[in-house]
Parts: C-alpha cells; sequence; structure tokens
C-alpha cells in the first residue's frame, strides 16, 4: 500500500512549509536512521491530535516504516538477483579482479586499462566507468541488457548499485536536471561504427522512460523521431552500414518536475554531395532505396515517375547495378513501411508524404537528365537536353514547367549594369546546376522535415523547464580517399576532442588555482592549435579555402599551394608524389586528403534561375522549400541569391577586385563554421556528461578485441589521462549557497536553514560520513560518489516524508 507519488525534486517549498511538515522533517531527517524514539515523537503528537485511534495509528505508523525501510533492501535484492542470474553476461565484482571503474584502479597504466577492457568485453561487459564517463566498446552483437526491467533497473538506482550501463547515464543527467534544475547535455563521441547512433537511441529510450509522459502518444513519437531522421541523414559507407551522414542535437524537454513534454533536434552539415555521387563500396541516403522498394511493392513506382528496370544514375555504383536489386530487397521494403509509419504517427499529413515522395523521386530522375553541346560554328558553349522525357518527368514531380526547367538548366541569366543577359551554359555548368539542384532540394527537405518534426513536438510555449541534449555527430573518418567532405567531419570531432578536453582538464585545472584547492596537475595533449589551424581567421585553412572560391580562375592545384604556402604548423604537411595530396596529424591520427573537387564542393551554388523557378511551382512542398529560411541555422544561406556570410562577421569576406557577383556567396566552409559555432553554443550551455564509444576491431566482429586498435583510440581520447584527473580531481564544485540548498536538510533542521559558510558546509558533509572532499574559497569540491550520496540521503529523507506525509493524511482524511 505504498502511495505512488511522483519522486520528490529538492526545492518542492510545500514539503516542509506548514508546522505539521516540519515537525516530521525534522523527527526523520535529524535521525536518519527510523529510530523508535521517532515513532514516541509521533505518537505523542497524534494522541493529542486524534484521541482514541492512537492504536490503530501507531499500527500504522509501524507497518509504513518497515515499508520504507524495505524500499532500500528491495533494490538491494533485485541487484543481487541480476549479479548473480546463471549466465549472465555480469559478474559480481569479487569474483574477478575486474573493477567498472577505471579511475579505481590500483595502477593505472595502458597496459592494465586495456586489459580491463579486453576481459569485460570478453566477458559481453561492454560498459565501463572512468569515473563519472562512460565508455561504450561496441558489442557487434544484439544485447539483451536493454529490456523494460533494465529500464527499471536503473531508475534512480544509485550509481555503484548496478553495472555500468548507458541507463545509467541517462539516469544521471535526469536526476541532475530534477534537482538542479538546470538543462543538461549528453555527448557522445568516437570514431566511425564505434556505436554512437546506437548509443543515442539508447538514451532517448531511457529518458523517456525516466519522463514519465502523460501521454503515451507523446512518448511513441519522441522514440520514432531517431529513426527518421536518420533514413534520410544515414547512409551506407566503408565502414558503417548504417553511418550518420549529418550532426544530430536531440534536446528532449522537461517541465521542472521532470515529466517530458516534447523534443527538439537540430542537425548539422548534412553531407549533401552524396546524393550526387558516392564513394566506392558506397551508398546513397537509406530512404532512396527504401521508397523505390516500398513503392515497387505498392505498384506506384509509375506514379513517381521511376522506372522498374533502369536504375536511376545517382543510385547506379557497383552495389547497385539494377533497380531488381533493389525493388526485391525485402529489408528495404520493411524499412519503407517503418519510415511511413514514423512520419504518420509524428503526425505528419498523407499530402505531405506524398510530396516528400515527389521531391525525392524527382531528385532520382533529375540526375538522368543528360546534355550535349550544341554544334554550331560560333557558339560551342551552347548545351541542350538530350532526353526530354525525363525533363518532362522531373518538370511534372516538381510542378512546374518543362520549358521552364530546360532554360534554367541551360542558360544563367546575368545583371550587369542594370541590365538583365541570358547565357547559355556549357554542358559542364549545365551538369552542374543539375547537380546543384538535387544536392540543394535534398538538403532542404531534410531541413524541413526536421522542423516538421520540431512543430509537431514542441512543447507548450508557456512551459517553463529544462532540457538533457544528446549530441550524436559523425565520427573521425580516414579513408583510403579523403575529401573535403571527411575534412568538415574531422573538424567538426577535433572541435568535440576540444570541448571535452576544456571540460575535463583545461576549466577544471583553472578552477582548483582560482579556489586555492590542491591538486596534481594532469599532462593532456591539447588541440587547440589544430582548431587554430582549421579555424583561425584570415589564415586558417577554411579561410584560406572560402579566399580561394572567391578567384574564378583558381583551382584546386593553386588551393593546395595557397595552404602551402600559408599554413606553418607542424600538423600539416604535403606528402611527396601525391598530386592534390595534403596530410594533417589529427587528435586521432593522420589523414591524407586529396583536395580535387574542394573549390567546387565548397562553393556549392545554386543559381537563382533555379529558385525562382521552384518558387513558382504548384507544389506547396517545394515552394516551401526554396522560400522560407528552414532552420535558425539558415539553409537559405547556400543558396546564392544570399550575399550575406553566415558567420555574421563581416571581415569574413575580405571583397576582391575580381570577384564577381556571383561568387559573392556563402561557401560550404563559412556554413559549417557557423554551424559548429552553434552547436557548440548549444552545449555548452548545459551540464555535460560524457559517453567515449570505443570499436574493438575493424571487421566489426563480435568478441572480437584488437587491444593495438583499442589503444590507439584510448591514447587520442585521453582516456588514461582521463581516468587519472578523475581519480585525483573533483568532478563537481557547488557555490556554498548552492550546496546549503540542497543538502542541508541532511544536518540541520528543516526550518532553520544555516548561512553559506563553509563550516556549515563542512558540518554536513561530516554528518553524511564523507571523507577526501576538498573546501575552495567559493565552493565545495567533491568526487562524483559524494554527490551521488548525498543525492541519495536526501532523496531517501524526501520519500519517506513523502510516504507518511500521504498516510497521515489519508487517516486524518
Ligand atoms: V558513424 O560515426 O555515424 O559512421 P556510429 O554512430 O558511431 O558511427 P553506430 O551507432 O551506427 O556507429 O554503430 C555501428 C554498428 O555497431 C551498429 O549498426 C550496430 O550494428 C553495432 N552496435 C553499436 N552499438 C551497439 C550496441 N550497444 N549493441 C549492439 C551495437 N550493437
Ligand atoms: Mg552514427
Amino acid at each position: 500500500k505504498i502511495p505512488r507519488n511522483p519522486p520528490p525534486t529538492l526545492h518542492q517549498p510545500e514539503l516542509w512549509s506548514d508546522d505539521f511538515n516540519d515537525f516530521i522533517c525534522k523527527c526523520l531527517i535529524k535521525d536518519f536512521e527510523l529510530r523508535p524514539n521517532v515513532l514516541d515523537l509521533l505518537q505523542h503528537v497524534f494522541i493529542k491530535q486524534i484521541v482514541g485511534r492512537e492504536k490503530t495509528l501507531q499500527k500504522q505508523l509501524i507497518e509504513l516504516i518497515d515499508l520504507s525501510q524495505q524500499i532500500g533492501v528491495i533494490e538491494k535484492t533485485r541487484h543481487e538477483r541480476i549479479h548473480t542470474k546463471k549466465g549472465s553476461h555480469m559478474k559480481t565484482q569479487c569474483d574477478t579482479d575486474e573493477v567498472d571503474d577505471l579511475a579505481t584502479l590500483e595502477l593505472l597504466d595502458e597496459d592494465s586499462v586495456t586489459e580491463q577492457l579486453q576481459n569485460r568485453y570478453m566477458t559481453d561487459q561492454i560498459y565501463t566507468y572512468v569515473g563519472d564517463i562512460l565508455i561504450a566498446v561496441n558489442p557487434f552483437h544484439k544485447m539483451d541488457i536493454y529490456t523494460p526491467q533494465y529500464n527499471q533497473l536503473y531508475l534512480g538506482a544509485k550509481r555503484t548499485a548496478n553495472p555500468p550501463h548507458i541507463f545509467a547515464v541517462a539516469d544521471v543527467a535526469y536526476q541532475s536536471l530534477v534537482s538542479y534544475n538546470a538543462d543538461q547535455c549528453i555527448v557522445i563521441s568516437g570514431e566511425s561504427g564505434a556505436g554512437k547512433t546506437e548509443s543515442a537511441h539508447l538514451l532517448v529510450q531511457q529518458l523517456t522512460v525516466l519522463g514519465k509522459a502523460n501521454n503515451r502518444s507523446l512518448q511513441e513519437k519522441i522514440l520514432l523521431v531517431n529513426s527518421l531522421v536518420e533514413a534520410f541523414g544515414n547512409a551506407c559507407t566503408a565502414i558503417n552500414d548504417n553511418s550518420s551522414r549529418f550532426g544530430k542535437y536531440l534536446e528532449m524537454k522537461y517541465t521542472c518536475g521532470g515529466t517530458v513534454v516534447g523534443a527538439q533536434i537540430s542537425e548539422y552539415l548534412l553531407e549533401k554531395s552524396r546524393v550526387i555521387h558516392q564513394a566506392t563500396g558506397e551508398k546513397n541516403f537509406h530512404i532512396f532505396y527504401y521508397m523505390y522498394a516500398g513503392l515497387a511493392d505498392r505498384k506506384k513506382l509509375a506514379h513517381y515517375k521511376l522506372s522498374d528496370s533502369k536504375t536511376p544514375k545517382y543510385l547506379c555504383n557497383e552495389y547497385i547495378k539494377l533497380v531488381p536489386d533493389i525493388v526485391s530487397n525485402s529489408f528495404y521494403k520493411e524499412q519503407f513501411e517503418t519510415v511511413e509509419q514514423c512520419f504518420k504517427v509524428i503526425g505528419f499529413s498523407l499530402e505531405e508524404l506524398g510530396s516528400v515522395y515527389s521531391t525525392l523521386a524527382a531528385i532520382l530522375s533529375s540526375g538522368d537528365i543528360e546534355f550535349s553541346p550544341v554544334a554550331t560554328e560560333h557558339q560551342t558553349d551552347k548545351s541542350h537536353i538530350t532526353n526530354n522525357c525525363i525533363l518532362e518527368n522531373v518538370a511534372s514531380l516538381l510542378c512546374i514547367r518543362s520549358d521552364e526547367l530546360q532554360e534554367a538548366l541551360t542558360s544563367h541569366c546575368v545583371v550587369a549594369r542594370g541590365e538583365t543577359i541570358v547565357r547559355p551554359n556549357t554542358v559542364e555548368k549545365a551538369v552542374e546546376v543539375r547537380d546543384a539542384m538535387g544536392k540543394a532540394l535534398y538538403g532542404r527537405l531534410f531541413s524541413w522535415i526536421v522542423n516538421r518534426i520540431n512543430s509537431l513536438l514542441q512543447p507548450d510555449e508557456d512551459e517553463k523547464g529544462y532540457h538533457i541534449g544528446i549530441l550524436d555527430i559523425f565520427g573521425f573518418e580516414n579513408f583510403k580517399k579523403n575529401s573535403f567532405e571527411q575534412l568538415c567531419i574531422n573538424i567538426a570531432n577535433e572541435q568535440i576532442q576540444f570541448y571535452f578536453n576544456q571540460h575535463i582538464f583545461a576549466w577544471e585545472q583553472d578552477e582548483y588555482l582560482n579556489e586555492d584547492v590542491d591538486a596534481r596537475m594532469i599532462e593532456y595533449e591539447d588541440n587547440r592549435p589544430l582548431l587554430d589551424l582549421f579555424l583561425q581567421k584570415p589564415m586558417g585553412m577554411l579561410s584560406l579555402l572560402d579566399e580561394e572560391s572567391r578567384f574564378p580562375q583558381a583551382t584546386d592545384q593553386t588551393l593546395v599551394e595557397k595552404f602551402e604556402d600559408n599554413l606553418k604548423a607542424k600538423s600539416f604537411w604535403r606528402p611527396k608524389r601525391v598530386d592534390l595530396g595534403f596530410g594533417i596529424h589529427h587528435y586521432a591520427g593522420k589523414v591524407i586528403y586529396n583536395a580535387g573537387g574542394f573549390l567546387s564542393k565548397n562553393r556549392e551554388t545554386l543559381p537563382a534561375d533555379i529558385i525562382l523557378l521552384l518558387r513558382s511551382s504548384e507544389n506547396e512542398l517545394i515552394r516551401k522549400l526554396v522560400t522560407h529560411p528552414l532552420t535558425k541555422t539558415g539553409h537559405t544561406n547556400t543558396l546564392s541569391e544570399s550575399n550575406s556570410s553566415a558567420s555574421g562577421d563581416p571581415g569574413d569576406t575580405p571583397s576582391h577586385p575580381r570577384e564577381t557577383t556571383n561568387m559573392k556567396t556563402q561557401t560550404v566552409a563559412s556554413y559549417f563554421r557557423y554551424s559548429l559555432m552553434d552547436l557548440l553554443s548549444k552545449m555548452v550551455a548545459g551540464q555535460p556528461h560524457f559517453v567515449r564509444c570505443i570499436k574493438p576491431n575493424n571487421d566489426r566482429h563480435a568478441q572480437k578485441f584488437d587491444r593495438e586498435k583499442v589503444l590507439v583510440q584510448l591514447r587520442y581520447t585521453g582516456l588514461l589521462e582521463t581516468a587519472k584527473i578523475r581519480r585525483q580531481g573533483y568532478s563537481h564544485r557547488i557555490l556554498f549557497a548552492n550546496f546549503i540548498k540542497r543538502y542541508y536538510i541532511l544536518a540541520f533542521p528543516a526550518h532553520e536553514e544555516p548561512e553559506a559558510t563553509p563550516e556549515s558546509c563542512a558540518v554536513i558533509l561530516e554528518k553524511a560520513k564523507l571523507e577526501n572532499w576538498a573546501m575552495g574559497k567559493t565552493k565545495v569540491f567533491l568526487k562524483y560518489y559524494h554527490v551521488e550520496h548525498l543525492n541519495l540521503m536526501v532523496q531517501q529523507a524526501t520519500q519517506r516524508i513523502i510516504l507518511l506525509q500521504a498516510s497521515i493524511r489519508g487517516w486524518l482524511g
């Protein structure tokens, strides 16, 4: 008969507002263990208040107190059960030398840490803590540790009570949100294929359970968001069959009390070039294959002007030669049904769905539009379309006029001295425009879907609350051939690593100095010089790229030469005998890039003629795609009619005499820089939690632990140093006033909040029997397990009060 009240928040004033509550608080909290004298006191009061009922009351009180004491016991048995379960992947700590937390290892060196991870991995213990950071080693097989029982096991449990788990990270973030009323941010990092996206899904799963949404449908919708977005933003690469080709920051929105009320996604840097071209061994975005197979299944290919025999060029590669391969793929068909279901559940209308499919089909068909030179005596730079039926198809799917589309592809307007002149496009130029249209449409469709999801999952405006953000970006990549896309992806990872270092090392050590707290300094690899190499203005790599992109005569060759002349960093070099090659020594290793195509990829302009034409579409979705700025980060900027710099820094675009109006556009590099800053500003606004994904081998095999491979990752992520600083350092630094407000009830009478002095803080810490904390000038310095212990004590205390209140109210009423 335990009253099922919601878990209390620490500052719920009504808990101790009136005399009666206050009295109970005093009784229960001052003597933390429930002792008989507390009972006596309570009884005394009640005898006075309700004459004649004391017998029953006493009996009920005893029952109640037994119950509340049992809560701890229940938790304990559950834990023991799971630990000793026969054949379970988890073992108790005492029967091996394994530790759940690497920061507790006596010997802390590369060997012992790798050994630990290996031993654990081979017994399917894929999770390990390093202090408050979670290491997740990709199991490469399905594990049975994500069931609803596990969801429950990790709800509000003390961390040491259960084996390390991704659900525990969700729980810590959630508890921090509720108890400190502050935004949280979970940063997942690791190289491509290490398991970031899977981890993100699992976090959402647990965070939804924790947030106990009032309506099931919201819960269901939030769980589907990832799958939907990933169908459009993920693709098969040489490293990972489900590789994220965009960065994703998913914010789960909660009320102050911790009920989930909505979600919002921000997407970053979608690799749009994949739409028109895929590297050897790779594929286009999943959705194209899903849709093709799904529509074929429903005999709807013809409706979307797709052929059932000829493979669209954008999908052709050595994997997929024939449409029948796609059409007969039952996995694709199932995925199509799933995606459509996601769309419907989240709230997209059937009309919207139809428009999405038309747009995708138009993109696919447009890739097959072919051009050839118009052979006239004088003008060899003219082109015309050789397969008009495809042109008609694309125009009809986009609901625009085909003659106008032809015009926009094969010619362009130039405005000179107020006059508009039409100039023909060469075949090369026409192909460029066609591809630019495909990429832009896809990129904008993706943004539109994300925005639509955001508006469908938006919480009520007036509801004040907090969020937990989950960052899942594309991981560090090093292929045989690395291009502009890899450069962007790797710079983003470099930035995330920098953020990690800042939090774990730099800021922490600064604070010890400022607060006069004695803690040994840890050496770590600072990747700031690398970030400067890329992002500095005006001499960083991206600025140089932008500058070169403004010269019509520039080539990829002049670009690498420019890099070579201007970048004077140790981590940059030009390998001999590699044309257009340059090397970067990233935090995660050396990568050789090929600058071929860098300039055109960076310029990525969609001519105004195409934009104007699409704006005349009779399809509302198509019009929307080219009319409104879709995201806060403003994808419109990638269109050539926008002349302003998205970085908001006019100094970023020095004008040059040879610059033409057409070139004065937003480049991919400056948009990239802007997005990265936007992402960072979101991240720093929350209290961070880190998940470090490790890839145990390159073959994606279960039960295979390549020590060398893991060691490299441990080194470049600085995990060994992290373990050291987590052992020596204090991960929590709380201002005296905040500390007192949160924890005074553990040592002081509930109605007498003491002054925020170091002395009162010390009283609380001693009362809680904690050791090894440090007192700074303005803050208490605590290890993560101290905070956990304190929070649990408060939680238990409040739980008891709630139990008592509920029951006593019941008796009185
Ligand atoms: V990339 O940077 O987006 O290319 P991720 O996101 O780091 O990469 P992902 O989460 O996609 O990697 O994981 C790769 C594959 O590993 C998945 O498709 C699963 O097959 C496998 N994986 C990862 N984590 C788990 C897990 N916890 N349980 C089972 C897993 N399989
Ligand atoms: Mg991923």
